[in-house]
């Protein structure tokens, strides 16, 4: 397993950037961000080097997709060798093997008859293709009155505008006008005076779920084509999903017949200690959105996964003609795959699903050890996702937060905030000592902000 940073000797003196104007960065506040940077050079298993040369535990896999570590040499030979013998190669009514053999080996991964993948670039793109193939699915069976989509409060499904239509975060969607038609929203289920501080699954919430049947009274069955979900809540603070409520979910689209979206971008390939949260929750989705650890976050790629049914739904028409109007210049990119393969293989050598399902107790004693830590309010955990809540600063929310990131980056550590709430997801190779590591450091932080 690889274990330590580089070498000082090895780190790369960085030209000093004289500018960082020209990058519009991505949710970020780019004044604040360019008056004081935080600029990685260089990654290495469970840890980043800056720029001036500190070494930082990664507390948050980059952003929840290095799940088998950094710059994992299996899988950047896999790039190089890939990129030397075929850089591109269309997809569309061409192809390559890349995309045809790994999505058998994605087949027999996944639970149930989820065998059919489609391939993105990214979470966003899974999502809004998911969303799509759901649409499509009613079209081609003639319920083409099946047209709402239903999604869930401080749901964050990307940033297509499928996902943030359906997503449940007021930031993402109020600068950017109507969005989607048609769309409703279930019920959050976070609830600090009925589940703060619960260990894994909350007890509290699985009839949060029977919303769905108000939903579904109000608009008539007849007129909705899917509910989508994450199985836990990542990108809003790590809202872990009530006992039986996803199982509820499952029963009402039943029910219905509507189809159920499983977001698995963060939940996917290990992060609960299972391959999938579909396996991990045994509630098996019609379709299935991944993306970041299908490649470890190396290369660009996200998948759609459908049941056998639905591609069959498809494949009724003239053979000659195109099933599903829908598709990317990069659908199975050739590098995309090998990455893919790599990772896979990293996976299964290393048993890496099973090990971060192992390590999932010492996290959970490990992160509520803090719980009477300054500011703390909540602390929530599953497999090895863990969510802090602050108490947020009378007129400062967020800020309280976001000082804690720079103090803990300071101090050597990677962790991710959203609002006044730490989110943690380490590699899934992550090491006992580290995750000692990790606790000691947001301890010691909490304790010297205000
Ligand atoms: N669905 C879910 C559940 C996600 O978490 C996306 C879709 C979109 O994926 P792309 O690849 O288009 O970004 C995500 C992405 C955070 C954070 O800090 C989370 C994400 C992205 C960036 C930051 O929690 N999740």
């Amino acid at each position: 397993m690889i274990e330590s940073a580089i070498a000082p000797q090895q780190i790369q003196e960085l030209q000093t950037l004289s500018n960082l104007d020209a990058f519009w960065m991505p949710f970020t506040a780019n004044r604040q961000f360019k008056a004081h940077p935080r600029l990685m050079q260089s990654a290495k298993g469970m840890y980043y080097t800056t720029t001036d040369g500190r070494e930082i535990l990664d507390g948050t896999a980059g952003l929840w997709c290095v799940n088998a570590g950094h710059c994992r040499s299996q899988i950047t030979s896999a790039i190089a060798a890939q990129a030397t013998k075929m850089d591109f190669a269309p997809t569309f009514q061409m192809g390559h093997p890349g995309p045809f053999a790994l999505a058998e080996r994605l087949a027999a991964l996944l639970p149930g008859d989820l065998n059919r993948v489609f391939f993105a670039n990214s979470g966003s793109e899974a999502v809004d293709s998911a969303l799509k193939i759901a649409l499509a699915y009613h079209n081609v069976r003639g319920e083409s009155r099946r047209t709402r989509l239903i999604g869930r409060e401080r749901g964050y499904h990307g940033v297509g505008f499928g996902g943030i239509s359906v997503g449940g975060i007021a930031t993402n969607r109020k600068w950017f006008g109507p969005l989607l038609p048609g769309v409703d929203h279930l019920p959050h289920t976070h609830s600090l005076a009925n589940n703060a501080f619960s260990k894994g699954q909350p007890t509290w919430g699985a009839e949060l779920a029977d919303d769905l049947e108000r939903i579904v009274a109000l608009h008539d069955p007849s007129t909705i084509a899917a509910v989508i979900v994450e199985p836990l809540a990542g990108s809003t603070g790590v809202l872990v999903p009530p006992k039986e409520y996803l199982q509820r979910l499952r029963s009402i689209c039943d029910r219905h017949g509507i189809l159920l979206i499983f977001d698995e971008v963060i939940t996917g390939f290990g992060r609960l200690g299972r391959g999938f949260g579909a396996e991990y929750f045994g509630v098996l989705p019609d379709l299935m959105a991944v993306a970041k650890g299908i490649t470890n976050g190396a290369v660009p790629m996200g998948a759609v996964f459908a049941r056998d049914y639905l591609y069959e739904a498809f494949m009724q028409g003239p053979e000659g003609a195109i099933e599903l109007f829908h598709g990317y210049t990069y659908s199975g990119h050739p590098l995309a795959c090998a990455a893919a393969e790599a990772t896979l293989d990293i996976y299964e050598q290393e048993g890496l699903f099973e090990r971060a399902g192992s390590l999932a107790s010492y996290w959970e004693t490990a992160l509520h050890s803090l719980r009477d830590a300054p500011h703390v309010i909540d602390i929530r955990n599953l497999g090895l996702v863990g969510g802090i809540e602050l108490k947020p600063r009378p007129n400062a929310p967020g800020l309280r937060a976001y000082e804690a990131l720079v103090r803990c980056f300071e101090s050597g550590l990677l962790i991710r905030t959203t609002g006044d709430i730490i989110a943690l997801s380490p590699p899934l190779i992550v090491e006992k000592h580290q995750i000692d590591r990790m606790v000691e450091t947001l301890r010691e932080t909490l304790m010297t902000i205000d």
